[in-house]
C-alpha cells in the first residue's frame, strides 16, 4: 500500500457522456495538477503550489496533438479535507474517452501512477473518512441496477449501518473497563458494575446487532447471484431437473425433443446461495432460423455462466455415445469460452429413476445421480453447486464470501460472544470469562466498523472496485 504515491484514474463511466471526471489523489497532487494544467494554450500560469483551500479552477488545458486544447473545471483539495483524507483533484472535462484517457496520459507523464480497483476508496478507508460497511456501500452504488438496491446502498454510506455497531463497540469497551477494574478488586469485593446491570446493558445489544445482520444480508442478496445453466442434448430432462432446483414450474416440460427454446430463467436458493438458474435449448445441430437462435442463445448464456450443469439422461440405450459427446461440449464449451469469468462443470446423470443402479456404470459413477421424479440425489446435486459457487467465488474475489457475507459473519460472531457473556454472567461462571468474551465481540464489530482491519481484509474488499472508485 504506497499511500505515498499520486494515483490517477477516470473517475466517470467510461461511456460517452457530457461529463467526465478524471480523479487525482496523493501527496504530489497539487504539483502533477500544476504540470497538467500549466499545458495552457495561453500565457497565464498558475501556481498550484500557491493554493491552500479547495479551489476550483476553470481553465484549458492543451492535450496536445491531436486532441488540443480542451475546456477543463479542476477542483483542488490541497489539503487533507477530502474524500480520500489526501490531497486530491478532479479534473472535470468532456465525457469522451479519448479525451479522459488523454487527460490520464498528461497525469501520469506529469508523476503520477495509474490507480488500482478501488484504491481510492481504500485511501479514504484508511485515512478514517469511511469504515467498511461504508466501503461496501461504495460498492453498492457502483452496482446497484434499480433504484431500490441504490436506496439502500446509499442509506448505508449515509452510516445507518455503521454508526449503530459503533456506538455498541463503545459501551462494549465501557463494559469490558468495568469488569475488568473488577477483576483487580476481587479479593476485596468491590463491584464496578453489577451482573444484572452487565446482563441489561448486553441484552438490547444483541436486537441492534440483528437489525444491522439484517440490512446486511438484504445488501449481499441483493447484489449477487450466480448463474447456473443447464445443458445437454434434446429431452435430457433440463427443464424438470430446473422446475425441482427452483422449487417451481417456470420452464416447461415435455416430452418431445426440442421443447425449450427461449433460455427461461428463475432464481432460487440453493444451501443459502441465491442463484439464476438457466434452462436452454437443447444442443443440437440447428434447422432453421428459430432453433438457430435458440442455440445461439444458449451457447452465450452457457458462456457467460458461472456454473454449468451437463445434463445426461442415464437411461439412454447409447449411453456411451451420448457421453462421449457431451464430453465434446464441455470440451468445446471451455475452450470457446471467452469471457474471463472462472466457471465449473458439473456432470450429471438425470432420470436415474428408469435405470437399476447408476453407480454401477462405469463411465457415470462419478456423475452426480439424480432423478426430478423422485427427488433421489437432488440433495447432493445441491450440495455440489454450492461448494462450485464457493470455488468459483474464492477465484474470483480472492475471498470464499463477498464483503456482505463476510460482514454479516463477523457481525454473528460479536452476537455468539455477547450472548455468551449474558450467559457467562447468568451462570455466574466469573467474570474473567465474561471480559474474554466482551473483547471478541468488541474485536468484531470493530472489523466490521473499520476500527480493527487488516491488509486481507481490505485487499478482499477493495480488489472488488473497479478502477477510478
Ligand atoms: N422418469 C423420469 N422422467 C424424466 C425425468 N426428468 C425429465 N423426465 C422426462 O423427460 C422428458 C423431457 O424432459 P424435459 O425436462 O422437458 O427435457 P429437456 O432437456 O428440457 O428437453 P428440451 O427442452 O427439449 O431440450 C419429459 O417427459 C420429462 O417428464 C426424471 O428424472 N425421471
Ligand atoms: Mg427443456
Amino acid at each position: 500500500m504506497h499511500l505515498d504515491e499520486t494515483i490517477v484514474a477516470i473517475a466517470s463511466p467510461t461511456s460517452p457522456a457530457v461529463r467526465g471526471v478524471v480523479r487525482l489523489s496523493g501527496d504530489s497532487t497539487a504539483a502533477v495538477l500544476g504540470n497538467v494544467v500549466n499545458l495552457i494554450s495561453g500565457d497565464t500560469q498558475v501556481d498550484t503550489s500557491q493554493i491552500s483551500k479547495p479551489t476550483r479552477l476553470d481553465l484549458s488545458i492543451d492535450l496536445g496533438e491531436p486532441i488540443g486544447p480542451v475546456d477543463a473545471s479542476v477542483l483542488l483539495w490541497p489539503n487533507r479535507r477530502s474524500y480520500t483524507g489526501q490531497p486530491s483533484a478532479e479534473i472535470h472535462t468532456y465525457g469522451s474517452l479519448p479525451i479522459l484517457t488523454a487527460m490520464v496520459d498528461a497525469c501520469l507523464n506529469a508523476g503520477a501512477r495509474a490507480a488500482r480497483p478501488g484504491e481510492f476508496t481504500m485511501r479514504a478507508f484508511l485515512a478514517g473518512r469511511m469504515d467498511l460497511t461504508q466501503a461496501e456501500a461504495v460498492l453498492g452504488v457502483i452496482e446497484a441496477e434499480s433504484p431500490g438496491a441504490l436506496d439502500s446502498a446509499l442509506g448505508q454510506l449515509a452510516g445507518n449501518l455503521s454508526k449503530p455497531l459503533a456506538t455498541i463497540r463503545n459501551d462494549l469497551l465501557n463494559l469490558l473497563a468495568d469488569v475488568e477494574a473488577g477483576l483487580d478488586f476481587v479479593d476485596e469485593d468491590i463491584e464496578f458494575i453489577s451482573d444484572d446491570d452487565l446482563v441489561g446493558r448486553l441484552t438490547p445489544m444483541l436486537d441492534v446487532i440483528d437489525i444491522a445482520a439484517k440490512q446486511i444480508v438484504q445488501r449481499g442478496g441483493g447484489a449477487t447471484t450466480t448463474t447456473v445453466v443447464l445443458r445437454g442434448e434434446p429431452n435430457a430432462g433440463k427443464s424438470r431437473l430446473m422446475n425441482v432446483l427452483a422449487g417451481n414450474e417456470a420452464a416447461i416440460v415435455a416430452d418431445v425433443a426440442g421443447t425449450t427454446r427461449d433460455v427461461v430463467s428463475s432464481l432460487a436458493s440453493i444451501n443459502g446461495h441465491r442463484i439464476t438458474l438457466q434452462d436452454t435449448a437443447g444442443i443440437e445441430a440447428a434447422v432453421g432460423e428459430i432453433s438457430a437462435d435458440a442455440q445461439t442463445a444458449g451457447e452465450q448464456v452457457s458462456q457467460a455462466a458461472a456454473i454449468r450443469l451437463w445434463c445426461v439422461d442415464a437411461s439412454r440405450q447409447d449411453l456411451p455415445a451420448a457421453i462421449a459427446w457431451i464430453d465434446q461440449q464441455v470440451a468445446t464449451m471451455n475452450q470457446s469460452s471467452r469471457s474471463r469469468r472462472v466457471s465449473a462443470n458439473l456432470m450429471v446423470a438425470t432420470k436415474c429413476d428408469l435405470i437399476q443402479d447408476a453407480s454401477t456404470i462405469p463411465q457415470i459413477s462419478d456423475w452426480i445421480q439424480c432423478s426430478a421424479e423422485t427427488g433421489a440425489g437432488i440433495e447432493t446435486l445441491s450440495q455440489e453447486i454450492a461448494d462450485k459457487i464457493t470455488e468459483v467465488d474464492a477465484v474470483e474475489t480472492g475471498s470464499a464470501i463477498g464483503t456482505a457475507a463476510r460482514c454479516g459473519q463477523t457481525i454473528q460472531q460479536s452476537r455468539q460472544a455477547i450472548e455468551a457473556a449474558i450467559r457467562l454472567t447468568q451462570n455466574q461462571s466469573g467474570h474473567e470469562f465474561v471480559s474474554a468474551e466482551l473483547r471478541t465481540a468488541a474485536q468484531a464489530i470493530g472489523e466490521v466498523t473499520g476500527e480493527i482491519y487488516n491488509e486481507d481484509i481490505l485487499d478482499r474488499v477493495f480488489g472488488r472496485f473497479c478502477i477510478g472508485k
